[in-house]
């Protein structure tokens, strides 16, 4: 249809303009196809998007990629040229807004009728920069006088105790594929002002509300005014979200009463939690009697829970909701009494003995659902986390297991492999990923499987130039990639992996040279306040400078810390990856989606029983995955009975003592920060509150093994063939499929 167009805006112009010419051009498409439409709505409200570029993905939806990267080439050009033009959007922060992106995806793929709710944060979680082997934040301007956002000339008033605030309401359009179009909307300030971020770095005033409210996603609540902060945040995407969701509904038709048959309010973590309540008083502000708006409200909403860590069931002194959001006070309280009139357990309360307000337990009490993200996950919220809670409803609790989206995570970001399996067994996988098992036929076809492989080998070639290119890094693309890219937090253990690293090195100096030379790639950001994570990439950053200067070692260790890893830098690393690192203390990951992508890209998994690995371990088998380390039930045992000590791990076992040791060794010392390395050092050896030593020595064993079982080329590839063949489940339209089956009833 935009042949012609396409052919000329490709035959002419920088790359900036084929960029942009190619934006306008696509938008018009996005126009075409029209909205998706029905009666019931999903609302998925999130603090976080990690939506990534959007050019290609778009094109891809739409059925005009071919198109487009054929003329391109044409004229000399290449789509990854065109890309580099996009800025990625900083809206996200790690698994929860990229789950968040790849959901709406999945939403408009399978036609449903669902927005994203959200902020649009001017200057992103912020930008990584490398100074001195350490971790520096950056803003990371991201908005452009033309993108995919669009103003809307929609907004609502937002009261604040002692101010009430206009919202303005963008769009980005959220297209299925081969489908209609969704919008992801996010709500701003036109107050908001970028200049009072001072010098380079992140530091601005977090009094001056007006003007900061949309600066940044996640601003440092290591104090007060930080905390206020995030209920600022937190209740002005839930008021405007509360008055859309109304506004959506009447304008169809709905009326007050029925309201649930219009919309569904999913609730990503507690972040968006005052949703409940705030919904409940507009609802009592129209003249609804205040139970009947209880029971309308809690009949609109779900819940997700994302992780068992204290973060996501955040809990707020109720001083800071009297301070930013007095009005929903009475309304909580209110809730409060429900509760404890009924049920006498205190756990379950929404307001604690200390007049602490408890997030999820709003959620919990006041919703139809509440799922967890994986098996494994979900079985620990009913059994132990949440299980006050699970005793009062058994009905609401369900699983839900995380999935990625496929337009995404292969047929964008590793095009040879697309086309590869597209000529064995036909295009269905992409429109119903479960037909990837399709592959399995192929499992004894040697010339399959060395074509497989030999794709991996050039996507490793393809990321061996960008890190040259890029950030002048020299990588053996011989070498086994062995990659670890995630957040930062010691739950992960990038600090295990470390310590791995420290173990190879101390191995070759003591001459045993590897057969494979091995390249351990990390990527990860650091939440500004979190002292020991910035230890920990300090840490790996001093380990890559100290084995790249040993020509010793250099040869078959090499050690890579990505700066500023996010969207644009998964979609290269994964397809590339040999092995995917999966090490998280069992218990601790929720899901993982991370561990999803590499599979689907022919990455073997090296994990630990936790999370989404489980149900990767069942569908793969043992003989297609490397699992280690401790079971969730010992490590919930552990911190019940409070008796792990790391102290005695190190006491009792030199070898493990020696690499913690070597933290804090001459050599680190002459390329790190002391304190720094003394203080991560002191940590894991009184501390280790993740049970790093509790793992250490049978991760080294497993990947050794791993290592070695590399080297036999046959039985390495077969592996790669069954991941690949198995991830059809890990597919988001199934997940999303499930959303709807069992809460949403779109
Ligand atoms: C997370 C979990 O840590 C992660 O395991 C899960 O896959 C993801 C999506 O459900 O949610 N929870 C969370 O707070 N973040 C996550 O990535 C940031």
């Amino acid at each position: 249809m935009f042949e012609q167009e396409i052919e000329s805006i490709a035959a002419g112009g920088s790359n900036e303009e084929i960029y942009y010419n190619l934006l306008n051009l696509t938008k018009r498409a996005i126009d075409q196809k029209g909205r998706i439409e029905g009666k019931k709505k999903v609302y998925y409200i999130s603090a976080e998007f990690l939506i990534g570029k959007l050019l290609s993905n778009n094109l891809i939806n739409l059925g005009l990629y071919d198109q487009v990267n054929e003329a391109l080439k044409k004229h000399g050009k290449t789509m990854a040229d065109i890309e580099e033009i996009e800025p990625e959007p900083s809206l996200g922060n790690g698994g929860l807004g990229r789950l968040a992106a790849c959901f709406l995806d999945s939403i408009a793929t399978l036609g449903l009728p669902g927005d994203g709710v959200g902020l649009n944060y001017h200057l992103g979680l912020f930008k990584q920069v490398f100074e001195q082997n350490m971790q520096k934040e950056t803003p990371n301007p991201w908005i452009q006088d033309q993108s995919w956002l669009r103003r809307t000339d929609v907004g609502y008033p937002v009261i604040f105790h002692n101010k009430t605030v206009q919202s303005v309401m963008y769009e980005i359009d959220v297209t299925g594929y081969d489908n209609k179009v969704n919008t992801l909307k996010l709500f701003d300030l036109d107050s908001v002002d970028d200049s009072i971020v001072q010098g380079d770095g992140i530091w601005f005033d977090k009094d001056e509300i007006t003007k900061n409210l949309t600066l940044f996603l996640y601003p440092d609540d290591s104090d007060v005014q930080g905390q206020l902060l995030r209920i600022y945040q937190q209740y002005f995407m839930v008021s405007n979200a509360a008055q859309l969701i109304i506004d959506e509904a009447l304008a169809k038709g709905s009326t007050l009463y029925d309201l649930p048959d219009y919309a569904v309010v999913q609730i990503n973590d507690t972040h968006p939690t005052m949703v409940i309540p705030e919904l409940i008083r507009l609802l009592v502000n129209r003249g609804i009697e205040m139970n009947d708006a209880i029971g309308i409200v809690s009949r609109m909403c779900a819940y997700t829970n994302h992780t068992i860590l204290a973060e996501a069931l955040e809990k707020w002194p109720m001083w800071y909701l009297e301070k930013v959001v007095p009005q929903l006070v009475p309304i909580i309280k209110m809730l409060d009494v429900k509760v404890k009139e009924k049920y006498s357990d205190p756990r379950v309360a929404i307001i604690d003995e200390n007049n602490t307000v408890h997030m999820a337990h709003i959620d919990i009490h006041y919703s139809t659902s509440v799922n967890g993200v994986a098996y494994l996950h979900t079985e620990i919220l009913k059994n132990s986390e949440l299980k006050p809670f699970y005793d009062l409803y058994p009905q609401k609790f369900n699983n839900k297991t995380n999935g990625i989206t496929f337009r995404r995570w292969l047929l964008h970001c590793n095009h040879p492999l697309t086309d590869y399996i597209t000529d064995k067994i036909g295009a269905d996988f992409k429109k119903d990923a479960s037909k990837l098992e399709d592959l399995l036929k192929y499992q004894g076809d040697q010339k399959v499987l060395d074509d497989i492989y030999e794709i991996k080998r050039r996507k490793k070639k393809e990321l061996a130039a960008y890190l040259k290119e890029k950030e002048n890094i020299t990588v053996d693309e011989n070498s086994v990639f062995d990659v670890q890219v995630k957040r930062l937090h010691e739950y992960k253990r990038q600090q295990m992996n470390a310590l791995y690293v420290i173990h190879k090195y101390l191995d070759i100096k003591a001459g045993n040279k590897p057969k494979t030379p091995v390249t351990v790639i990390f990527g990860a950001k650091a939440a500004p306040a979190y002292t020991i994570a910035k230890d920990i990439i300090h840490l790996i950053l001093c380990l890559s400078e100290l084995i790249n200067n040993d020509p010793e070692v250099s040869p078959y260790l090499k050690v890579v810390m990505l700066e500023n890893y996010n969207v644009s830098y998964a979609e290269k690393v994964i397809p590339a990856a040999d092995i995917s690192e999966q090490i998280s203390l069992a218990s601790k990951e929720a899901s993982g989606t991370g561990n999803m992508k590499f599979m689907l890209n022919g990455a073997i998994t090296l994990g630990t029983e936790d999370g989404a690995n489980v149900e990767i371990h069942q569908f793969v088998g043992d003989d297609n995955i490397y699992i280690f380390g401790k079971s969730s039930e010992e490590v919930i045992e552990h911190y019940a009975k409070a008796d792990y000590s790391a102290e005695a791990i190190y006491d009792a076992d030199p070898e493990i003592a020696k690499l913690v040791d070597f933290i804090i060794s001459k050599e680190m010392f002459a390329v790190g920060n002391k304190k720094s390395l003394i203080r991560l050092y002191m940590e894991l050896l009184t501390k280790d509150w993740f049970m790093t030593l509790l793992d250490v020595k049978e991760y080294i064993q497993v990947k050794e093994k791993m290592l070695a079982d590399y080297a036999d080329k046959k039985a390495w590839e077969k592996k790669m063939i069954v991941n690949i063949a198995k991830a059809g489940f890990f597919s988001s339209d199934r997940t999303i499929a499930q959303y709807n089956e069992d809460i949403w009833h779109l």
